[in-house]
């Protein structure tokens, strides 16, 4: 019994140290498996959460002015609808107009940032165009037929969804580029002028673009179009991540239509966007991840369009 009552404070200390630990390995969640005898951590996994708008985003939105609510009207003047090219190099012109209420792209050279163009060849990632007043080129096309789409998009890469923002015309490419050749990889958020040394007193936007033809996409049905997430995300820009699509000729559930988008990233479970508008979610570990996006029927199934209902890409992610 005495020996009982010297022992007493001894377990209380004890405890009181378990307790600790327990509760600070419960505030990271990937160690939530790990047990104190354990010397392996198990792989942390990911739990991603829809969160609100970012504040940050409120705040650029309210120094903007009236620009979020503008309806820019995009016409794509080159090339023309079932164009043929002679070359690899496909130049973008395109014309803006309709209720601009001061939107205008433009990349501010301090920041590298400013509202901007996605321009979407058949389904690859978007290329950013910033200056309009300058043609956009497209280098090594390969030969075929593909298709062009177009819309604004803000400093942050928010889509603007309006009726005639979104663009697409079908082209088709003679000769083109050397489908063999390597291309440069996207860099993701920095669209760097890849300037042809071939040319450097004209400096012109544009991209050496992968190796694609056109799916067969009829532009009156409905047509999900992957804008964001891709490329690397670094940092605070790493935490939310915004999804962003554009949806010509289809209304989903939320908007009183009979569409749904799923997305998946990685191998988690499928989730749904009912509402055509960009979410954001957090948690997202460093590595590389898999966003995919497709575009649902009523029944469940994928709505056949070409291929580009169903879209996959890698992001990379960077803490
Ligand atoms: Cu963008």
């Amino acid at each position: 019994m005495d020996r009982c009552r010297k022992l007493l404070p001894l377990l209380l200390v004890l405890g009181v140290f378990a307790l600790f630990f327990a509760s600070c390995s419960a505030e990271n969640p990937e160690n939530t498996a790990t047990t104190a005898t354990s010397t392996v951590t198990p792989p942390p996994t990911q739990t991603l959460t829809v969160v609100p708008r970012p504040q940050k985003i409120i705040d650029l939105m309210k120094a903007r002015g009236e620009q979020d609510e503008a309806k820019p009207v995009l016409k794509v003047v080159s090339p023309g609808k079932d164009a043929v090219i002679d070359g690899s190099t496909v130049e973008v012109k395109l014309n803006l107009s309709g209720d601009l209420k001061g939107y205008m792209p433009h990349k501010d050279p301090a920041t590298g940032k400013g509202n901007h163009i996605h321009v979407i060849l058949d389904n690859q990632p978007y290329e950013a165009y910033y200056e309009l007043d300058q043609p956009f080129e497209l280098r090594n096309v390969v030969a075929g037929k593909h298709t062009l789409r177009v819309f604004p998009a803000r400093p942050w890469h928010e889509s603007y969804k309006n009726e005639g923002a979104f663009r697409m015309v079908t082209f088709t490419v003679k000769g083109g580029g050397d489908a063999s050749k390597p291309t440069t990889t996207n860099s993701g958020q920095t669209m760097a002028n890849n300037n042809s040394s071939a040319s450097p007193a004209t400096p012109r936007e544009g991209k050496d673009v992968l190796s694609s033809t056109a799916g067969e996409v009829d532009p009156a049905k409905p047509l999900l179009t992957y804008s964001r997430p891709k490329g690397e995300y670094k940092g605070e820009d790493a935490d939310p991540i915004m999804i962003d699509f554009w949806l010509p000729n289809a209304k989903l559930v939320g908007d009183g239509g009979e569409y749904r988008v799923r997305y998946i990233i990685d191998d988690d479970d499928a989730r749904f966007i009912d509402k055509w508008e960009p979410i954001w979610l957090s948690g997202w570990l460093s590595g590389k991840h898999t966003v995919r996006l497709e575009l649902l029927e009523k029944d469940g199934k994928p709505v056949e369009n070409g291929v580009y209902n169903t879209t996959s890409r890698e992001i990379t992610v960077v803490k």
